[in-house]
């Protein structure tokens, strides 16, 4: 099965997506996220410019060999735009096999190792009853997780809670103020209150964003111990694995990292030194399928699992991706369900489900099962936009 063209999609049906189509001799088409939220156009450009060109006349069915030419080929490795190029052709290329197989793509990797995911969506709130209005609601749909975050007493918008969005309008970047101190005060009384809530049994994770310091981290692990939280996740910037050994030490809190990680060198450390429990490595950001199951395959020698990053900004490509990958991996964890804008299923169509119970369900059509309308998204033109940016109050610029 020969490649005879490759191009890459723009559109912004509610925010931008990039998406990769690969076409065959054999009328085969598949297709890859290559979505950089805020950074769209470098991906475009490293696939159109440079990467594209190598794939025509390759044979369609060599996943791991072009995964390592464009890998090995590239000398200059990693980082955040190579591995999302390298990931859509990835994922376009296993759409491709498994459709050319006539088979789901968890078939593919191995077969179903369970006939269903467990989820968990984003509830938010400006303020504690808002948050708690948001949670009883997804409850009353049958979930059984949820990621919570709520606005925090004194500041203005934060991640993770409307308004606090991921993507400012076309422009620059947004700017929001941050405060440890405040968010430290008030993250351990919010997340009680919820748990007070909610039960035991419901699941609750909490995204700090890379926004705390290691020892902040660590008195915040310990002090929400007893919540017994599904995990906390990216307390601090992982650049330096070492600090998580701080944050380790100090609680049994569990620890959910890595969606900005995009090879497993950026993991090694942090699963090798058991410093976390769950790996958030995605289709997307960590070069597609053939490089996230060598990072699974790695983290189950410390019975780490896997829970994919899902958010938002990935497009329907990745989370489709995703629940072919979690359908197979034995030592799969959760995943991640923020859902889309409901003009994102103008353009791509998916054949996963939710059953109603706190769970996904893969499709079984042949390859990851979603498509992309391009007269559909031709409706939707791209328009810069950005994640916002953060600063203490002093000025100083601070991890969003
Ligand atoms: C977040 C992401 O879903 C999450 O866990 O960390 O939504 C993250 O903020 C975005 O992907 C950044 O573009
Ligand atoms: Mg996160």
């Amino acid at each position: 099965m020969k490649i005879t063209a490759a191009r890459v999609i723009v559109c912004a049906p509610g925010r931008n997506f990039v998406t990769l189509k690969i076409e065959t001799d054999q009328g085969l088409h598949g297709i890859g996220d290559a979505t950089l939220n805020g950074r769209e156009m470098s991906v475009v450009a490293y696939l159109q410019d440079h990467v594209l060109p190598c794939l025509i006349g390759r044979d369609a069915h060599a996943v791991e060999d072009i995964w390592q030419y464009l890998y090995r080929g590239a000398y200059w490795r990693r980082g955040p735009v190579t591995m999302a190029a390298i990931a859509a052709v990835d994922v376009a290329l296993w759409d491709l096999k498994a459709k050319a197989a006539a088979l789901p793509l968890y078939q593919l990797l191995g077969g179903a190792s369970r006939t269903r995911m467990l989820c968990y969506p984003h509830a938010s709130g400006a303020d504690l009853p808002e948050l708690l209005e948001r949670i009883a609601a997804l409850r009353a749909q049958g979930h059984r997780a949820a990621r919570v975050q709520c606005g925090i007493p004194g500041l203005g918008a934060v991640y993770g809670v409307r308004g606090g969005g991921l993507n400012q309008p076309a422009g620059m970047p947004a700017e929001q103020e941050w405060d440890i101190g405040a968010y430290m005060r008030f993250a351990p009384h919010m997340l009680a209150e919820v748990r007070d809530a909610v039960g035991e049994t419901f699941e609750l994770l909490h995204d700090t964003h890379h926004r705390i310091t290691p020892i902040d981290a660590a008195r915040l692990a310990r002090e929400v111990e007893p919540l017994h939280l599904f995990w906390l996740e990216d307390l601090v910037p992982a650049e330096n694995p070492e600090v998580y050994r701080l944050i380790r030490a100090a609680s049994t809190t569990r620890l959910a990292l890595g969606e900005v990680f995009n090879t497993i060198h950026d993991c090694r450390e942090v699963i090798q030194q058991q410093l976390i429990d769950f790996i958030r490595a995605s289709p997307l950001h960590a070069g597609g399928i053939t490089h996230i199951r060598r990072i699974a395959d790695f983290a189950a020698l410390w019975q780490i699992r896997t829970a994919c990053h899902g958010a938002p900004d990935m497009s329907p490509v990745t989370f489709g991706a995703s629940l072919h990958f979690d359908r197979w991996v034995p030592n799969f964890g959760i995943q991640e369900y923020a859902g889309h804008p409901p003009e994102t299923a103008e353009v791509f169509r998916s054949d996963w489900s939710y059953d109603g119970d706190g769970h996904l369900l893969s499709g079984e059509a042949p390859g990851h099962g979603v498509d992309i309308d391009e007269v559909a998204a031709a409706r939707f033109p791209y328009r810069r936009s950005y994640l916002a940016t953060a600063r203490l109050a002093d000025g100083t610029a601070w991890n969003y």
